[in-house]
Order: structure tokens, then C-alpha cells, then sequence
């Protein structure tokens, strides 16, 4: 179900239990601001989620709250995890749901990583 992004942080979130090791994930990256791991129901050839490691709602609560240093570190992150994961040729889209009328369904922010052949056109 979408969520609010407009709600407090709620520290009992899926990737929240992720982060702390409560539940597993398929890793591909970790570093001081940035956890990366493969999408548990995947879109495109290569689909990872890259979280920040503080608590955020949403890219609109990351983009208000956090330090430079967190949103260098987490945007220098995804470029890593791209680049490692042999995504820049032939290319790669990232996304990220903010709130109800995107469909966000989990309330830390998270970036999708879709990589692989045959993206084909964004639609919306
Ligand atoms: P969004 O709609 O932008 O909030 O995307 C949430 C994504 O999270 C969706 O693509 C499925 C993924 N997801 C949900 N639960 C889990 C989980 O427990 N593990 C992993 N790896 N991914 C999950």
C-alpha cells in the first residue's frame, strides 16, 4: 500500500530491519551512507534498491534534513554501485517514489537501480 511521505520516520520499516540485520537482503554495496541490495521482486535484468544509511522517509525528508556529507556520500554511492555493476554502457534509469501518488511503498528512501538490455522508453 502507498504510504504517506509526510509521516514521521517510522524505525519498524522493512529496510529500516534490513539495515540493522533484523531481516536479509542480497548485498551488492555498503559503505558509511549507503546500503545497496537486489530488488526482492525485480523489474528489469538488474533492479537494486541503494538506501541511505539514516533515517528518511522519502528523497523529499533526505533532500530537506540531511547533511551534505550524507547526500554527497549517498549520491557518489549510486554512481559506484552503477559503475561496479557494469551498468553505464548500455545505460541505466534510477527512480525514486515519493508519497502516495507514486506508489511508494516503503517508508525510507530508497533509489531504483535498473540496469541491463532493453530498458526501452520511460512512460511516465
Ligand atoms: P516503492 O514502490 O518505490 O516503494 O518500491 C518498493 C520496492 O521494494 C519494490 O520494488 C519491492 C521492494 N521490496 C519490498 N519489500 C522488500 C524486501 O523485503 N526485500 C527487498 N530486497 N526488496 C523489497
Amino acid at each position: 500500500m502507498a504510504i504517506d511521505a509526510t509521516l514521521p520516520y517510522d524505525d519498524g520499516n522493512i529496510f529500516a530491519r534490513i539495515l540493522r540485520g533484523e531481516l536479509p537482503a542480497k548485498t551488492v554495496y555498503e559503505d558509511e551512507h549507503a546500503l545497496a541490495f537486489h530488488d526482492i521482486n525485480p523489474q528489469a535484468p538488474t533492479h537494486i534498491l541503494v538506501i541511505p544509511k539514516g533515517a528518511y522517509v522519502s528523497w523529499d525528508d533526505f533532500s530537506a534534513r540531511a547533511s551534505d556529507a550524507e547526500i554527497a556520500g549517498f549520491v557518489r554511492a549510486v554512481g559506484k554501485i552503477a559503475r561496479d555493476l557494469g551498468l553505464v554502457e548500455p545505460g541505466y534509469r534510477l527512480l525514486a517514489n515519493v508519497g502516495p501518488d507514486s506508489g511508494q511503498e516503503v517508508p525510507h528512501l530508497h533509489v531504483h537501480l535498473f540496469g541491463g538490455h532493453g530498458l526501452g522508453p520511460m512512460l511516465v
